[in-house]
């Protein structure tokens, strides 16, 4: 059989489990064929709203199954999704749509004007409301892309300049998700809780495209909300999260070795997975957290194993059919153990970032391999180890922050005369951003943040801004991040 498009994979299973529960929600359940029929349906009216194959359909909305259903609708159509962070201000709106040029922009009734202010003539602007509104009972036929072309468009920002659009094939999403589905075991008979945001990689396709192309159920959560998810696991088998989840459940009294015992699964990634949590969970459960790493860019890139060892503080070997590499800042590859920046190669790995040949061309080497940004080393047992980030990105619950882009907007404040980005250690995010600044005039900590809040989505905005006297340099003059880091790192210390 040809290589089927993501539609065409995600239909296949909406056809073979068609009566089987595919989402759960609080209101109503969802069957496969629901989901399909709603689907097929909502193509036929973004269609009438002018999308075509090929065209972006930008998605701002809640989490709701609804919003799923638009996901589907996108691809049946061979249309490209392009799903943003709920919390993103009009500013950094506005870049999206300049860049994507999308011809839809589904949204909140709340940002309606906002969208109409930033996209102008072109972009036709509905809510999820809207378009249901307009279902009837014509569907739209599906339109079958090639294994190459694009099927969703994800942002991710950058250590200088602006954000890059990294482009997913069809086949990236295909088989990263059967590669998933094999190495974790999912069968039809599991229940997957799902209460991670579906505008990132990780709860739109590890966690959708798991549950969806085994035919398993999702108990799908507006939200994180430790008690909600507890209260679900009797009746469910896996659960995925960022280590924030994890750390949230411990410090929960009702989160025990009962009521984990149902559950034959929590996957962990994002964002490093301290040792101590997983040590910590495995003594409160009994369950070792299976810890897997991956990108944007990549999807999944390496996984502890199922059975096998699950070592704490590794992300485990690359996933069957990807390859990883450890190389010097030169490219040349480095004998195991050791450390270097990660290199990714393999049928998950992008097709680059929309609309920018050349930043896409400096971030591979020849042969296809992706340079991750992130630094690390192969173990003699074949794991792969993190040790930290080439890169200056900080990572807060999971989600990413670049201090440039905090930086140039305190940079450009008549009250500060330098400043500083830095993530420092947190108990409850894994990192939290901190400024540290000298001002040039008198400094309100409060008023800086209720600024930048206007600019920045609220994970952005530094939890605190340390005003000093000099900012530490080295001999060139650059200033030292690694020092204000070891300064700082107890600003969140718990007692
Ligand atoms: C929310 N806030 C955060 C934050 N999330 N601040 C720092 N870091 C975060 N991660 C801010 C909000 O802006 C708000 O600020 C305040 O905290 C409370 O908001 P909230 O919505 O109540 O927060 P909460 O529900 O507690 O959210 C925390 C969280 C959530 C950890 C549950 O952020 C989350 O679900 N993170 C997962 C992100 C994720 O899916 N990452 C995967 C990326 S894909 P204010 O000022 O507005 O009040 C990827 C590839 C891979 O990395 O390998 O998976
Ligand atoms: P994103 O750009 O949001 O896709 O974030 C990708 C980055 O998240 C990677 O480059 C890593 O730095 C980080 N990451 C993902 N999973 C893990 C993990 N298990 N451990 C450490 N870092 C991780």
């Amino acid at each position: 059989m040809s290589e089927p498009d993501l539609y065409a994979r995600l239909a296949a299973s909406m056809a073979r489990f068609a009566d089987k529960v595919a989402i759960e929600t609080a209101d109503r359940d969802w069957t496969y064929r629901d989901l399909e029929s709603a689907a097929a349906r909502l193509a036929a009216v973004l269609r009438n709203r002018g999308v075509t194959p090929g065209e972006r359909v930008l998605a701002q909305t809640d989490k709701s199954v609804e919003a799923v259903v638009l996901y589907l609708a996108t691809l049946r159509l061979g249309a490209i999704y392009l799903p943003l962070n709920i919390d993103y201000t009009e500013s950094e709106l506005a870049y999206f749509v300049a860049d994507a040029t999308p011809v839809l922009a589904v949204c909140r009734n709340a940002s309606r004007d906002l969208f109409r202010r930033i996209g102008g003539n072109a972009l036709a602007i509905a809510t999820l409301d809207d378009l249901f509104a307009d279902l009837t009972d014509a569907d739209a036929s599906v339109f079958a892309r090639q294994p190459g072309d694009v099927a969703a468009i994800l942002y991710t920002s950058g250590t200088t300049g602006k954000p890059k659009g990294a482009m997913l094939t069809h086949r990236n999403l295909v088989s990263n998700g059967e590669t998933l589905i094999d190495f974790w075991r999912f069968t039809p008979d599991d229940r997957l809780i799902h209460a991670l945001p579906i505008f990132h990689v990780h709860g739109l396709f590890v966690a959708l495209h798991c549950a969806f192309f085994s035919g398993a159920a999702v108990i799908f959560q507006p939200r994180f909300d430790p008690q909600a998810v507890i209260a679900a696991m009797p009746r469910a088998k896996v659960l995925m999260g960022v280590p924030t989840f994890y750390i949230r459940l411990l410090n929960d009294p009702a989160f025990t070795r009962e009521a984990a015992s149902a559950m034959r699964l929590f996957v962990s990634g994002s964002a490093p997975l301290s040792a101590d949590i997983h040590r910590a969970f495995e003594a409160r459960t009994g369950h070792r957290v299976l810890e897997r790493y991956g990108m944007t860019e990549t999807g999944m890139i390496t996984s502890n194993p199922y059975e096998g060892a699950r070592k704490a503080g590794f992300v485990g070997p690359p996933l069957p059919g990807v390859s990883v590499r450890i190389a010097g800042e030169d490219g040349a590859p480095l004998p195991d153990g050791e450390v270097g920046i990660v290199e990714v190669n393999g049928p998950n790995v992008f097709a680059g970032y929309w609309q920018m040949p050349e930043k896409t061309a400096s971030e591979f080497r020849p042969g296809g391999w992706f340079i991750t940004g992130d630094m690390g080393l192969i173990d003699a047992d074949g794991y792969v180890q993190l040790v930290g980030r080439e890169k200056d990105l900080i990572i807060s619950g999971g989600l990413n922050v670049y201090p440039a882009e905090v930086e140039a907007l305190l940079d450009d404040r008549d009250d500060v005369a330098e400043a500083a980005v830095i993530g420092v250690p947190h108990p409850d995010f894994g990192e939290a951003v901190v400024a540290v600044v000298r001002p040039s005039g008198r400094l309100d900590e409060d008023a800086v943040r209720a600024d930048l809040r206007r600019d920045l989505a609220g994970f952005k905005v530094p939890r605190r801004i340390i005003a000093v006297d000099e900012l530490p340099r080295n001999t060139m003059g650059k200033i030292q991040k690694k020092v204000l880091r070891e300064r700082y790192a107890d600003l969140f210390a718990q007692d």
